[in-house]
């Protein structure tokens, strides 16, 4: 029977994070780091999945893939299970399957490895199922894979990580609005600008799933203040309306969504005007707003930010959903080793885990094939 094997890349966020589910702006880039999905037909009514990484293989039949079912699978599986329900629900004609995965992303790391795992698994069987998956198609798929997350998985995260993971461009960021769910694909031309961007994974990993997590309490944080404010998202009030929220802690949230998102607007100026050192500048008042208004950071963080900083980044902040995870510094090439470096010491200095580092580019979206 045939098979089909779909890669699907991790991301760094230049910027905008919070923004997604409240709908706001946001410039992720996918990296060349990613999830491969090989999906086989079977012929009985059986899904076996193995991956490679958690040496564990889970295996039920199509029937089990429901909102109950997933309660006995192991927390990966959830994610695979999540896009077969929801392609099922969706009218897709699933067939029993065999899906093996493998993937060079660390996950935990901020890098979103859970959209890399559900968009190749949605990409592979799509394949197989002949499913259209042109460019035009896929913001429908990473509707479907998003949907896998939070309805699923029940992660109540907002649908950036699987749109840049599926549509990305080499050399390109991926502008989202998500007060439309517009895209844009901006030239990010780092390469020519002989500049890197240094992730910097600080060991402490973050669960987006866990419902007491610091992410899902911001979101209700947000919800509410919204909901103050009579509005559908946070991303849609003005800065006048900041003044009408009477408790602190929505109005800093409220301060950070609104502020991040015209950071974005800032980034795609200072990205077209070539200003990389206004880039660097806006990066790291990212990170001060997410430390300060949004309260998403942590020390190992804000010692990753500041030590980069200090040693010749032009800017850096956290990615991602914070509480843990990666950091960025946008860095001149020839000082990527020695920023490295300086990060390395400052940890060591406080008695913390070495970071592990990379340095990435924007790199192609998800593809059926096997990368080369
Ligand atoms: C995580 C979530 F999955 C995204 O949807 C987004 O909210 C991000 O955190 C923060 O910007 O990656």
């Amino acid at each position: 029977m045939s098979s089909v094997t779909a890669f699907a890349p991790g991301r760094v966020n230049l910027i905008g994070d919070h923004t997604d589910y409240n709908g706001g702006l946001c410039l992720p880039f996918a990296i060349a780091l990613g999830t491969t999905t090989t999906a086989r037909e079977r012929g009985d009514d059986r899904v076996r999945v193995r991956s490679t990484a958690f040496r564990e293989v889970w295996t039920g039949r199509l029937a089990d893939l429901t909102l109950v079912g997933r309660a006995a699978m192991p927390g990966w599986v959830r994610y695979v299970a999540g896009v077969l329900w929801a392609a099922r629900d969706e009218g897709w004609r699933l067939p029993g399957l065999d899906l093996v995965i493998d993937s060079d992303l660390p996950s935990g790391a901020g890098l979103s490895s859970s959209a890399a795992l559900e968009c190749s698994v949605a990409l592979a069987v799509g394949s197989l199922l002949d499913r259209p998956l042109d460019p035009g198609s896929r913001q429908p798929l990473a509707a479907l894979c998003s949907r896998a997350e939070r309805e699923y998985v029940g992660a109540p995260t907002g649908g950036m990580d699987q749109l840049v993971s599926l549509l990305a461009k080499p050399d390109h960021a991926l502008l989202i609005d998500f007060a439309d769910t517009s895209l844009q694909h901006v030239p990010l031309p780092l390469r020519d600008a002989g500049l890197v961007l240094l992730v910097s994974d600080t060991g402490a990993a973050h669960d987006l799933a866990d419902a007491g997590s610091g992410y899902a309490q911001r979101r209700t944080e947000c919800d509410a203040a919204a909901a103050v404010l009579e509005l559908p998202r946070l991303g849609l009030a003005w800065a006048d309306d900041l003044s009408r929220l009477d408790d602190d802690v929505h109005r800093a949230r409220a301060r950070h969504v609104l502020s991040e998102s015209a950071r974005v607007e800032d980034t795609v100026t200072a990205v077209a005007a070539g200003d990389w050192d206004r880039v660097g500048t806006i990066l790291s008042a990212s990170h001060a707003s997410l430390r300060g208004d949004y309260a998403a950071s942590t020390p190992a963080l804000d010692l990753a930010v500041a030590t980069a900083v200090e040693a010749g980044a032009l800017g850096a902040r956290l990615t991602g959903g914070g509480f843990g995870g990666s950091s960025i510094a946008l860095v001149p090439e020839e000082r990527a080793t020695a920023v490295q470096d300086a990060i390395d010491t400052a940890f060591a200095a406080d008695g913390l885990r070495a970071p592990t580092h990379l340095t990435v580019l924007p790199a192609e979206g998800a593809a059926v094939g096997r990368p080369s």
